[in-house]
C-alpha cells in the first residue's frame, strides 16, 4: 500500500466546539503525520468549488452557507492508506451510521453539522488539497 496524503478539514461546528486538538491527537496517535494546516475562513467561490460535485444536491447552498459560517481548520495528512482509514476514523455520513468512537460518532447528531470533512479518493485528495494548499503539496 503506497504512502499518500489526504486533506481533511475541522468544520465550523466542530471549531466552535474546540475539539481541533482532539481531531489532531486522534490522526498523531494512529500514525499519521501533519502536513499541512491552517485555520481560515472560506471564501464563497472556493466554497462551492470545493462542494462543485453536489452543486444541484437540494441543500447545495444550505451546505456552502455552512462551511463559510465560521472558520474552519483545513489540514493535509500523510501516511499509509490514509485516504480510506481517515474515512473509517471519521465515521458515516448519516449520524445513525456513525459508531461511538468515531469522530462524528462522538460528536455529531445531524448529517449537515458532522464536525469533519475528509476526502473520499485519491482523486479528490488530490483536487481539494491543490484547491486549499496548493500544487506544491499534493
Ligand atoms: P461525506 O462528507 O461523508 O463524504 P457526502 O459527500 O455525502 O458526505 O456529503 C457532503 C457533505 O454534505 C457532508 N459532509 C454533509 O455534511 C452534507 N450533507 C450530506 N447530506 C446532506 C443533507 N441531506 N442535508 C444537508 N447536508 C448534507
Amino acid at each position: 500500500m503506497a504512502i499518500e496524503k489526504t486533506f481533511l478539514m475541522v468544520k465550523p461546528d466542530g471549531v466552535e466546539r474546540q475539539v481541533i486538538g482532539d481531531i489532531v491527537d486522534r490522526f498523531e496517535r494512529r500514525g499519521f503525520v501533519l502536513k499541512g494546516a491552517k485555520l481560515m475562513v472560506i471564501p464563497t467561490e472556493l466554497a462551492q468549488n470545493h462542494y462543485a460535485e453536489h452543486a444541484e444536491r437540494p441543500f447545495f447552498g444550505e451546505l456552502v452557507d455552512f462551511i463559510t459560517s465560521g472558520p474552519v481548520f483545513a489540514m493535509v495528512w500523510e501516511g499509509e492508506n490514509v485516504i480510506k482509514l481517515a474515512r473509517t476514523m471519521m465515521g458515516a455520513t448519516k449520524p445513525e451510521e456513525s459508531n461511538p468512537g468515531t469522530i462524528r460518532g462522538d460528536y455529531a447528531t445531524t448529517v449537515s453539522h458532522n464536525i469533519i470533512h475528509g476526502s473520499d479518493s485519491l482523486a479528490s485528495a488530490e483536487r481539494e488539497i491543490g484547491l486549499f494548499f496548493g500544487e506544491d503539496l499534493v
